[in-house]
């Protein structure tokens, strides 16, 4: 009974209520009252443990055996309970039951996750976010196995194991962890090409993301949807955040790994508990085959996106998390995607990564979960109806009854079980296939470098700057300067001022371009939609702003700049010199969130600096306040200061005469500040 944690406590719907109170009474796994689980049974006071003792026996057996296997790619992963909200009928593209009924909601679980790092790796890993959604749909479960990034770094599933070994920890060493600075990673990637357009955004602050709530999910593959009438569409999904797109810099990344390295769990917790729900809303681009024939690119190929500008995204519905779960063993770790999981109405494409991964999906919950009735866990089972005739196996929990395991049964009507439906079941569509049986890749799928470019000229300056600096720390981390040199080649075909940047950041020349396997495309229009900082929120909506404060600090500002980012809708972490608080101007003591050393400013999305006189003295001779103030300067975060916090601000090597991100405090300043807030950052600093 694993998704309702209390039914472990009671023995057919009763539970043992002990003499004194509302507790449940402890008892065994067989539901045995247990007098005393602080001493094992034994001979004597100073004698021997006796095997008799099946509390004790039970008790540690069970906890032996507590671990299962993490997944071999995203073992770190956060998940949260929601729904899907149809926003109109779709019966026109497809019979999907999810599409048919404006308004409908349908229960959802979203996972989120890393891909490279072990199941206790740092959440702000330089990586692809997982991004799998579960629709318990009335027609069976619709799983969109799906990342962050809408492109992946090869084209056939074959690849894969060598990818990802190559990413992972070396493996005479078994380090490093949760990263691809390394020789192994760079070797792989700088030998495949195809690998090159997926790197631009893996090296961009895609990989960094501030939140899971500000991210956005995409579907990869191409899939198909199927009308009543058999009639078939290509589609991409795409999951776009109401929240806007944010991403933290590497530096932060790196200093919120160490300060909390669950940075993205609690960020997710905290809002979800305090009824923030982040909300995407589900967008298809929609196109047909003669769209596919016309298009630059193949639509199979998963290494190529199709911008929104030549196929508009269709927003087709909501998806809302608005319940973490009971407990995250039960459903986090216990729940299997699959991307074969597709309900009438949507189909496959050839895609040659997604035929793979419909064979890992289903295979490697078998080793995970440890038998085959893995979807006998509530929180795999669906939601509507469900009868087949399957059994049996390691922990059946719903075989067939009665009499009938087979079909087809001359039983009669309900005793002969469930029969297949040709009308509303599941039909793939008939796509015609011909050909040669042959391992090949497509001449189709040969243009390696034409959208890596096209995703780089689409960023902002700071954004492309990023990019160079990630490929210079990455390449830097790597040992062999052959590795270097080739990687350093397949970037002069991307952009001039991406390899130079590069190669001048390594302190090395650059090689002879490699020759492509097809001449790339050199002038594709930039695409905003590509850009993080074009897509940014319009307010602090969802954003934390960290208020450094000292004892004498004027209770009234204080309250005053509280007011005004809880008016739009954002939230306050109150940071002292000591836990216990400031002691305010007019007496009260101000609760503190955090010690300053133990809650950085690259925890905050803005801060205030608001002190007393001698506060600020005390604090400009503390190094973590300096640095506090000092890194959110150099993070370009919008600084909100009083008059008193100067000797501090000085201390900490800001500029005499303050920016236009920084703003001093008055009656009026707290509502603009929060205003000013909502652009997250003053890139102006570092421009
Ligand atoms: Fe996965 N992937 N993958 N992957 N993947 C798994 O399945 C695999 C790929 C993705 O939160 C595994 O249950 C192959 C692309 C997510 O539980 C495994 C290939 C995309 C998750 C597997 C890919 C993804 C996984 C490991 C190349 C984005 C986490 C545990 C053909 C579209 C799901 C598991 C969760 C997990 C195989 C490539 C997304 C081994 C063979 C492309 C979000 O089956």
């Amino acid at each position: 009974m694993t998704d309702t944690p209390r039914d472990t406590v009671s023995s057919g719907g009763e539970t043992h209520q002990s003499a004194g109170g509302e507790r449940p009474q402890l008892t065994t796994q067989q539901g045995v009252p247990v007098a005393d689980d602080q001493n094992s049974l034994r001979q004597g006071s100073r004698g021997p443990t006796l095997m008799e003792d099946f509390h004790f026996r039970e008790k540690i057996f069970h906890f032996d055996h507590e671990r299962i296997p993490e997944r071999v790619v995203h073992a770190r992963g956060y998940a949260a309970h929601g729904y899907f909200e149809t926003y109109d009928s779709l019966s026109d593209l497809t019979s999907a039951d999810i599409f048919q009924r404006k308004g409908e909601k349908t229960p959802a679980f979203v996972r989120f996750s890393t891909v490279a790092g072990n199941k206790g790796s740092g959440d702000l890993a330089r990586d692809v976010r997982g991004f799998a959604v579960k629709l318990y749909t009335q027609e069976g479960n619709w799983d969109i196995v799906g990342n962050n990034i809408p492109v992946f770094f090869i084209q056939d599933a074959i690849k894969f194991p060598d990818l990802i070994h190559s990413a992972k920890a070396e493996p005479d060493r078994d380090f490093p962890q949760a990263q691809t600075a390394h020789d192994n990673f760079w070797d792989f990637i700088s030998l495949t090409p195809e690998a090159v357009n997926m790197v631009m955004w893996t090296m961009s602050d895609r990989a960094i993301p501030r939140s899971f709530r500000f991210m956005e999910g995409f579907g990869v593959h191409t899939f198909r949807l199927i009308n009543a009438k058999g009639k078939s569409s290509f589609i991409k999904i795409h999951w776009k955040p109401k929240q806007g797109l944010q991403s933290v810099t590497w530096p932060e990344a790196v200093a919120i790994n160490g300060a909390d390295p669950d940075f993205h769990r609690r960020d997710l917790w905290n809002a979800i508990n305090s009824g923030d729900f982040p909300e995407w809303e589900m967008g298809l681009q929609v196109f047909d085959e003669d769209f596919a024939d016309s298009f630059d690119f193949d639509v199979l190929d998963p290494t190529k996106i199709i911008p929104e500008e030549l196929v508009p995204v269709q927003i087709v519905g909501r998806l809302v998390l608005d319940r973490m779960p009971d407990n995250f063993f039960a459903e986090t770790e216990q729940v299997a995607f699959q991307t074969g999981n597709i309900v009438p109405g949507v189909d496959f494409s050839n895609d040659p990564l997604l035929q793979g991964r419909n064979f890992s999906y289903l295979d490697t919950q078998l080793k995970r979960l440890g038998g085959p009735n893995f979807n006998h866990i509530p929180i795999n089972a669906p939601k509507c109806p469900f009868h087949h005739f399957q059994q049996d196996g390691h922990m059946a929990m719903h075989n067939p009854k009665g009499r009938a395991n087979y079909e087809p049964n001359s039983w009669p009507g309900a005793e002969g079980g469930p029969r297949e439906d040709p009308e509303t079941g599941f039909k793939s569509y008939p796509a015609e296939e011909t050909g040669p049986k042959q391992r090949v890749r497509s001449e189709t799928f040969a243009d390696h470098y034409s959208q890596a470019r096209q995703f780089f000229v689409s960023q902002t300056k700071v954004e492309q700057d990023h990019i160079v600096d990630a490929l210079v720390f990455e390449l830097s981390k790597v040992e062999r300067p052959d590795i270097r040199t080739r990687m350093l080649g397949h970037l002069i075909h991307v952009h001039d001022d991406l390899a130079n940047g590069v190669a001048d950041g390594l302190g090395m020349d650059l090689p002879d371009a490699p020759t492509p396997a097809r001449e790339p495309i050199t002038d594709l229009p930039a695409s905003d939609a590509l850009s993080i900082l074009k897509n940014g929120p319009d307010s602090f909506k969802g954003r934390k702003l960290g208020i450094l404060l000292s004892d004498g600090v004027s209770a009234a500002e204080v309250e005053a700049v509280k007011d005004a980012v809880t008016k739009a809708g954002g939230i306050c972490a109150v940071v002292a010199p000591k836990i216990g608080g400031a002691k305010a101007d007019d007496g009260s003591n101000i609760p503190a969130d955090e010690k300053v050393d133990g809650g950085p400013s690259v925890l905050f999305d803005a801060v205030a600096i608001l002190t007393s006189d001698d506060g600020a003295k005390m604090l400009a001779g503390m190094h973590p306040a300096k640095s506090w103030v000092a890194d959110a300067f150099a993070h370009c975060k919008f600084i909100l200061f009083n008059d008193a916090s100067q000797p501090l601000l000085k201390a900490a090597g800001l500029p005499d005469d303050p920016d236009d991100g920084m703003m001093k405090m008055t009656k009026t300043a707290p509502g603009k500040f929060v205003k000013a807030c909502g652009a997250l950052r003053y890139w102006d600093r570092v421009a």
